[in-house]
């Protein structure tokens, strides 16, 4: 730790990290796992130490093509170890081996005393409690990484975390895809027949009002409907907010720091309110105009990729987008 400390540059990143079960409670049928609705997810400073310095000071081959294998100390033994394999590019660009947290001392929980942060990636790629790192030409996969029947290094990366279909048993393994921005992945299925949840895709959520809540306007008639948004390693480009259940939309504007590209937005519309029952939904866009989905697809669809605004239902409840399962339903009184 004293030479990841001070025997390389200390950077600092604003990441949005989000797991990629987030919104799963929304999917029909409800699949296993944490019944996470909206609340996984969060906007913090990241510090740390290059890990692109690391490798070159260790003569680490950095050509593209390869990966860096990093793996969690965290497994009892005899149990799969938590291990991601991140693609070198994003390794080199931007990735971080980190040991603070808002300034802080990384916290046990969040992974003392060193962390892998990935900006604008799941949550699942921030590999906790790191205590090895390798650079392979492949990610793991195969005998060579697992112990008989048991997936000792693959499970988290080659079987977990991946978007099934109904009609799949499993995941297809591959060494290596083409491209490794989720939402590409997840339409190029001739290649890639399973994404893995790498970067995060365009997402946003109201905070004010609350569901359920009864508002009152501002003695001028309105009320400022209050949200975050992000878009993993792309930047949010737009929010529109819908007070009509997404049939008419109007665009938000964003206020608050802008804290990188990696960061969350906060945005806020300002909406002339009548007494009444409203269902409040917003839709953030990225800069490559890759808007929300409205709804989550049936099994039976056997999506694998966002599709006639839909996104679709998958085995493990992962990277759910669609906007109307996400609506606020509130009350609007006399100001
Ligand atoms: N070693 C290790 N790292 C891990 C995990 C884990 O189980 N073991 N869980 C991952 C998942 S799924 C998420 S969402 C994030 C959560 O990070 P946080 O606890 O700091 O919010 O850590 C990731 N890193
Ligand atoms: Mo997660």
């Amino acid at each position: 730790m004293e030479e990841i400390k001070h025997s390389f540059s200390t950077e600092s990143v604003t990441h949005t990290m989000q797991c990629s079960g987030n919104g799963r409670a929304y999917f029909e049928p409800q699949v296993g796992g944490n019944q996470w609705s909206f609340g996984a997810v969060g906007n913090t400073v990241w510090t740390g130490t290059p890990v692109s310095a690391i490798l070159e000071q260790y003569g680490g081959n950095t050509s593209e093509g390869n990966f860096l294998s990093v793996m969690g100390g965290d497994a009892p033994e005899g149990e799969d170890i938590f291990c991601r394999s991140i693609p070198m590019q994003k390794v080199l660009d931007d990735t971080l081996l980190a040991y603070e947290m808002n300034g802080a001392p990384m916290s046990a929980e969040h992974g003392f005393p060193v962390r892998l942060l990935v900006p604008g990636w799941y949550g699942n790629n921030n590999v906790k409690w790191v205590n090895r790192m390798h650079v392979m030409d492949k990610m793991v996969i195969g005998d060579e990484w697992e112990d008989g029947d048991q997936r000792l290094y693959t499970h988290w990366q080659q079987y977990s975390y991946r978007v099934i279909p109904e009609e799949d048993d499993g995941a297809e393994q591959y060494e290596d895809i083409p491209v490794y921005d989720t939402r590409e992945q997840m339409n190029r299925t001739d290649e890639i027949r399973n994404a893995y949840m790498y970067d995060q895709m365009a997402k946003s959520l109201i905070g004010y009002p609350g569901a359920g809540q009864t508002v009152t306007p501002n003695p001028a008639g309105q009320i400022e409907v209050l949200g975050v948004a992000w878009a993993g390693d792309d930047r949010v480009d737009t929010v529109e907010v819908s007070t009509d259940g997404g049939d008419t939309f109007g665009e938000a504007e964003f206020f608050g720091p802008a804290a990188g590209p990696n960061s969350w937005r906060q945005f806020r519309y300002v909406w002339d309110a009548s007494p009444g029952e409203y269902t409040l939904v917003s839709r953030a866009t990225d800069e490559q105009g890759r808007s929300q989905p409205s709804t989550i697809s049936a099994p039976e669809e056997q999506l694998r990729g966002i599709e006639n605004d839909k996104f679709p239902w998958n085995k493990g409840g992962y990277a759910n987008t669609a906007y109307m399962p996400h609506a606020v339903d509130c009350t609007v009184e006399e100001g």
